[in-house]
This record gives structure tokens, sequence and C-alpha cells, in this order.
């Protein structure tokens, strides 16, 4: 019977049908939605952390609203994945529990410091646009809860990505020297971190062949970097900054750019918890969920004397 549901599941997945909470679906299958998605999820909640950072300092009331929203979109985004990962058997407490000890990824971008405002604009511009790249596939990942997350989520991370353009442009266009050497120098920073998002190069990944089989990635982490420089190149023009990479050229025969070796030393550094800001964003949260105790005591001494009281 096992085998038959295996089978059935395999079939339904080569007919490119959608995966519901309450189907049938190998251990495997769950396991590995469950980490990526509650992965996501914490990345969404500790990427709150370097912008919030810049909310009392933004130069305008207007460049404040917008970092204001764009924080509080990625704290919905957060909680939207932690349910679409709850269909999956797991508890927001046991998903809190796994990246509060460590167990538990999230994307190491946000282990770098945001240092000045250009880092904002920056941010948007490359990791919510990387952000993208990497999550639009997503929206027809063949786990139908995540999927339909992903769209909402992509929306509003394409809002992200031109509000942090139009603040680089802005300070590009309209700002002084020292303003453009911040932009410069943001750009350096983030540039190859943000090609690291992707995650490792394809035959360094362990789970991307049979997520690719699964349907639950649909393109891989070194095609949609790819896509990603490509797309990147035009608009560090229109800028008027100069990516970091002196290997970075048009390859005519390829049709795509050719880049400089990425450190990927660098990358499993940074994940495996000793990167420049690991500490501080772990200890931020942990610290959040501590002060965060009163809170959940009294919501459940509250519910407790509302709810009603058991049949004799
Ligand atoms: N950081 O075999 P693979 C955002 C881990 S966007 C940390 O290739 P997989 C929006 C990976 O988990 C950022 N760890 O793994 C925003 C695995 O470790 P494990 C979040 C990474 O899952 C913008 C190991 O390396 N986006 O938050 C990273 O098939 C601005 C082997 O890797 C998502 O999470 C990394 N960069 O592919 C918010 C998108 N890369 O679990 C605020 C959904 C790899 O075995 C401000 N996730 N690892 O211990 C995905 O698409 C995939 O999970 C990948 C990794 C592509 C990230």
């Amino acid at each position: 019977r096992q085998m038959q549901r295996q089978e059935q599941f395999e079939a339904r997945i080569a007919a490119g049908e959608f995966i519901e909470a309450k189907d049938w679906m190998p251990e495997h299958y769950r396991q590995t939605l469950l980490r990526q998605i509650s992965q996501h999820a914490h990345s969404e909640i500790v990427g709150m952390l370097p912008e919030g950072n810049w909310i009392t300092r933004a130069p305008t009331l207007k460049r404040k609203a917008i970092l204001l929203a764009k924080v509080q979109d990625e704290g919905g985004h957060g909680l939207y994945l932690y349910a679409a990962a709850e269909t999956l058997g797991s508890s927001r407490a046991q998903m809190l529990a796994a990246l509060h000890s460590g167990r538990a990824k999230y994307s190491s971008i946000f282990n770098y410091p945001t240092l000045t405002w250009a880092d904002m604009g920056t941010i948007g511009w490359l990791v919510d646009g990387a952000a993208i790249m990497n999550q639009v596939p997503l929206c027809r990942c063949s786990y139908a809860p995540y999927a339909r997350a992903m769209v909402r989520i992509c929306r509003e991370e394409s809002f992200h990505q031109r509000q942090g353009y139009d603040a680089l442009l802005t300070m590009m266009r309209q700002g002084s020297d020292a303003q453009r050497a911040m932009v410069q120098d943001a750009v350096e920073r983030w540039w190859w971190p943000s090609l690291m998002m992707f995650g490792p190069p394809d035959e360094q990944s362990p789970h991307s062949a049979q997520s690719m089989r699964w349907g639950i990635k649909r393109v891989s982490n070194d095609r949609l970097r790819q896509q990603f420089i490509d797309a990147t190149v035009a608009q560090a023009r229109v800028l008027g900054v100069t990516l970091p990479d002196p290997d970075l050229r048009w390859n005519p025969q390829r049709q795509q750019h050719d880049h400089g070796a990425i450190d990927w030393s660098e990358f499993w550094r940074v994940i495996s918890g000793d990167g420049p800001c690991n500490q501080e964003r772990l200890g931020a949260r942990v610290q959040a969920w501590d002060d965060g105790a009163w809170v959940r005591a009294a919501a459940l001494a509250h519910a407790a004397k509302h709810s009603p009281a058991p049949a004799q």
C-alpha cells in the first residue's frame, strides 16, 4: 500500500499537479518543505533586524514611512510562511525553538551589518532583487500552500526592490559626491553576499537534485544566480555604480555574463554561525522571545478564563 501511494504521489508530481496539506506525501517531501519554508520564514523575521536598525535615522519622513512599511511587510511574510509550514505538522513553537538553538538556518545575507543609509537602498535593490529572482519560481512550487503564499510575497518584494533602487537613484542623481561614494561602497559590500543568497553551486548543493525532481525548486541555484547577474548589470549601469568584479563581462557565445569566482569559504563560514553579525542577530531574536514571555503567559491565562468550563 505504501508503494502504491508513493507511485501515485510521483505520478501526480510528474503530471504537474499541486499537493495540498491533507494529501498523502512521502515523509522526506514533508521534511524538505518544512526545512525550506521554516528557514524562509526565519529569514524574513531575522531580515527585519538590519533594516530596523535605520528606521529612526531615515533621512526624510517619506523614506521613513517607506522603510517602516517594508519592514512590516517582512514581518507579515514571516508569519504567512510560518502558517504555511504549520500545515506540514510542526508547531510555531517548535520552529522557533530550532531557530533559537541554532539548529535551523536563516539566510546568510542577514549576517552582514548595515553601516550607512545607502545600505537601505542597496538591500532593496540587490537583496530583494535576488529574493524575487529566487521566489518567482517558488510560486509554482508543487506544495500548494507554499506556492500560494509566494504569490503575495513576490508582489510585495517587487515594491521593496523598486523602493531601494529609487533611493539609490536619488542619491546618485541628486546627491553629493560623498553620497555617491556611499552608494558605491554599499554596493561593493553587498554584491558578493547577494550572489551567495542563491545557495551553493549546484554540484555542492545536497538538496537540489531531489527538490528539483519533486518540483519544490523549479530552477537551480546556479541558473537563478546567473539570471540575477544578467538582470543586474544593466541596472548598475543606469545607476552609475561599478559592480566589484573585474571579471564581469558579457559573453556573446553564452549570451550571458561571465563573472569572477565567488568565495564559497565565506558562505560556508557565515551559514555555520561565524559571520560578522550572527551572534548579534540570533541574540536579538532570543531576547525578543524571552521579553515576550509575559505576553504569551497573559494570553494563555486570558484564553483559559474565557474558554467554556469542561463538561461534567
Ligand atoms: N543562507 O542544498 P542547498 C528574504 C543552506 S530572502 C543560509 O542548495 P536548498 C526576503 C541550506 O539551507 C532570503 N543557508 O539547499 C527579504 C542547506 O542547509 P540545511 C530567504 C543557506 O534548500 C529581503 C545547505 O545550505 N529566502 O528573506 C543558503 O535546496 C530583504 C545546502 O544548500 C529563502 O529562504 C543561504 N543563502 O536551497 C527579507 C527562499 N543557501 O538546511 C528581508 C526559499 C543554502 O541542510 C529583507 N529557499 N543554504 O541545514 C530556497 O529557495 C532554498 O532553500 C535555497 C537553498 C535556494 C536558499
